[in-house]
């Protein structure tokens, strides 16, 4: 039972919480091997920002949605506008924008790093297009990740396509207004296999910097080797003010896209009580765009959706309970066993009436998938769109 002081703490934490949804997230996706398509899936944007918006109205927590310009602007920077004005009419907003420079034919031996200048400067021009739309939309981040790399050793110059990268982001951030932001993601595998360009947060780190003062690292959670230590990661960003945002999912082999929580909760909590300890001992708040970056081959997209949403809440709240004094306090007396404690302690607090009684004085209901499941929106969606699923056999975009 969570005393009222830590109710505060939760209150407080929720108010200030906010988990952006990507709109990738509501189409049909699958893996290499197939895909399975669900008869309500979204397959135009307005049914993406339509699905995100059902999202929202039952969590109340995710008032925006991160976009893949290519997937989702179907007329390009034309068609922002429209895009802009769906998004308002579904209760959200649109979020950071994705550039795809990796689809494209031209693309097969890389984007930035491309060894071919007129490849370069064709990936610099969609970039500097996406951060147009971006102003168009009012979106902040520009998210970026690359499929650069190679397959086998010996294929790549490595260094070159490194120098490359700085120059292709510095361009790319020259773009940028005041207050926007560039956010590098990396990934140490797949789709190239022998090195990524872009393989861990040093080497996103050494490309922010360089690319000037508003480039930022954004940590993808299914982005790293099997044991490591995310936490630590998240608390060097942020004690070197570096750390812009995360794309948050679960894992169990590699970027799995699962559930967040699904299969280790405690690493979630964990990273929010590392920014939150950030923020207690610097008396700053940490600018960080919370984002979710799933793709839903089996679930129910918005219903996973949700789930999703409620378990960040909940990591979120259960790391405002922990007692930063006195973990810091055992900290600095090497008091293993009370520090450890401490912190599981926090973990293993029921937060759940605190949460409802939240949600109950924002007009939310109580239970965001109960309600959701109760309102018909999915059957009515797999009605409309079912006929048009099946036709098309599903669309990833
Ligand atoms: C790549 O695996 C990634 O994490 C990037 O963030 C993409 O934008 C997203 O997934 C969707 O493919
Ligand atoms: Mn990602």
């Amino acid at each position: 039972m969570l005393s009222t002081q830590q109710q505060e703490a939760v209150w407080k934490a929720l108010d200030a919480f906010n988990i952006e949804i990507p709109s990738w997230g509501f189409a049909n996706t699958g893996t290499r091997f197939g895909k399975f398509i669900q008869p309500a899936a979204a397959t135009t944007i307005e049914e993406k920002l339509s699905d995100a918006g059902q999202v929202h109205r039952f969590t109340g927590c995710c008032p925006s949605v991160a976009v893949h310009v290519l997937w989702d602007f179907p007329r390009g920077k034309a068609g922002a506008p429209e895009v802009q004005a769906l998004a308002t009419r579904f209760g959200v907003r649109v979020g950071a924008i994705n550039p795809n420079v990796f689809q494209d034919q031209i693309y097969k031996h890389g984007s930035l790093a491309n060894p071919d200048p007129d490849v370069r400067r064709a990936a610099v021009g969609h970039i500097l297009d996406y951060i147009e739309i971006s102003q168009v939309t009012g979106s902040r981040d520009i998210s970026l990740w690359f499929t650069d790399g190679s397959n086998y050793p010996g294929t790549a110059n490595i260094r070159q396509r490194k120098q490359r990268f700085e120059e292709g982001l510095k361009a790319a951030h020259d773009k940028l207004s005041a207050g926007q932001r560039l956010l590098v993601e990396y990934k140490p595998f797949e789709p190239a296999f022998y090195h990524t360009d872009i393989a861990d947060w040093g080497m996103a780190l050494l490309l922010a910097r360089a690319s000037g003062p508003q480039g930022r690292v954004l940590v993808d959670t299914g982005h790293h080797y099997q044991a490591q230590n995310i936490e630590q990661i998240v608390a060097w960003l942020l004690a070197e003010d570096m750390l812009g945002g995360f794309h948050f999912n679960d894992r169990r082999y590699a970027d799995d896209d699962l559930t967040l929580g699904s299969i280790d909760p405690y690493q979630v909590f964990r990273i929010f009580h590392e920014i939150r300890f950030f923020e207690w001992e610097t008396g700053r708040k940490a600018d960080l765009a919370y984002m979710i970056d799933q793709s839903h081959n089996l679930k129910s997209k918005i219903e996973e959706m949700i789930q999703t949403a409620v378990m960040a809440q909940a990591m979120a709240a259960k790391a405002a309970v922990v007692d930063l004094a006195a973990l810091a306090g055992y900290q600095k007396s090497c008091d293993l066993i009370d520090a450890e404690e401490c912190l599981k302690s926090a973990f293993a607090e029921d937060v759940r009436p605190t949460l409802a009684a939240w949600r109950q004085a924002k007009g939310l209901a109580e239970d965001p998938l109960a309600a959701f499941r109760a309102s018909g929106y999915l059957e009515r969606a797999a009605r409309d769109r079912g006929p048009r699923n099946a036709a098309a056999g599903g669309s990833y975009a």
